[in-house]
């Protein structure tokens, strides 16, 4: 495997995999289900299991490689319980312990509140978050599903998050109606890829507080929305003449692995383990 340390500036970016199935075997196989002490998938510990993935039914046949997302694996680990990750080894968010059964909601306070000591940490989190390691290789060049001599790089957790943002957001190379393709925003996804995005940041890093602070506000107001459209469900009637690809309840978010839908996300935020300490904001329709 050519496995290439290039300075990311400049450099276009076509995908990620988890360092842990960055292997011949499993690009061969198109399968991320990396095996643990508990096994593949922590299937001896009940964890998980290595399934067949569902993609959307639509056509994803496109030219533009992100429809297939994740186009490197069709096998991944399902993961039973509150257990979570590519390896099953992990707890969704908001879980912890051994076997994930205990839950928490922590606040996420106003920068307005923040003491100079947060101030401080926050910094100093963004700062080591350049030097710390993301634990996925990005990919250096496009190839078809199965190759398996990628060119491929470690990226920090700093800039994993800046590639991520910009591959979902960014123009197709073709010059057709596809060339709005947006995953991110332009559309109902626009809430609950943010969500998944600031999730991850956060469960990435090393110290607390760490989000990137524009996203965290916007998701909170988010959060006070669902707070008060309790019967609120992701749409599932828009037609895909009206937003792109990537915006149905059922599309997995490009380009997260694990996979997340967008429906996944559409829940109040004491589900992932946070909550958000907005003022107080009454409902104008009510
Ligand atoms: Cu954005």
């Amino acid at each position: 495997m050519a496995i290439v340390f290039l300075c990311l500036v400049g450099q276009e970016v076509f995908g990620q995999i988890p360092i842990a199935c960055s292997d011949v075997t499993s690009l061969e196989n198109l399968a991320c289900c990396p095996a643990t002490s508990d096994g593949v998938c922590g299937q001896d510990a009940s964890k998980g299991q290595c399934t067949e993935l569902n993609l959307p039914g639509y056509d994803r046949s496109s030219v533009d490689a992100r429809h297939n997302w994740p186009h490197y694996f069709t096998r991944i680990c399902k993961c039973n319980g509150n257990y979570s990750g590519y390896g099953c080894n992990r707890c969704k968010f908001g879980h912890y312990g051994p076997d994930c059964s205990q839950s928490h909601v922590l606040p996420r306070r106003p920068i307005a509140n923040y003491t100079d000591s947060d101030w401080a940490d926050f910094i100093d989190t963004i700062v080591q978050s350049r030097s710390f390691d993301s634990g996925y290789m990005v990919v250096l060049e496009e190839a078809a599903p199965g190759t398996t001599n990628l060119s491929m790089t470690n990226i920090s957790l700093y800039n994993f998050y800046v590639w991520m943002h910009h591959y979902a957001a960014k123009d197709s190379n073709t010059m057709d109606l596809e060339n709005r393709l947006d995953y991110a925003h332009a559309g109902p996804a626009f809430t609950t890829w943010h969500r998944y995005f600031n999730l991850w940041f956060v469960s990435s890093s090393p110290n607390d507080p760490l989000f990137i602070l524009h996203h965290a506000m916007v998701d909170c107001m988010f959060d006070k929305w669902l707070e008060l459209h309790p019967d609120a469900e992701y749409p599932n009637d828009i037609p895909m003449t009206v937003t792109t690809t990537g915006h149905q309840p059922d599309d997995f978010m490009v380009p997260f692995f694990p996979l997340s839908t967008n429906a996944d996300m559409f829940t109040r935020s004491s589900n992932f383990g946070y909550s958000c300490d907005l003022p107080n904001i009454t409902n104008p329709q009510a």
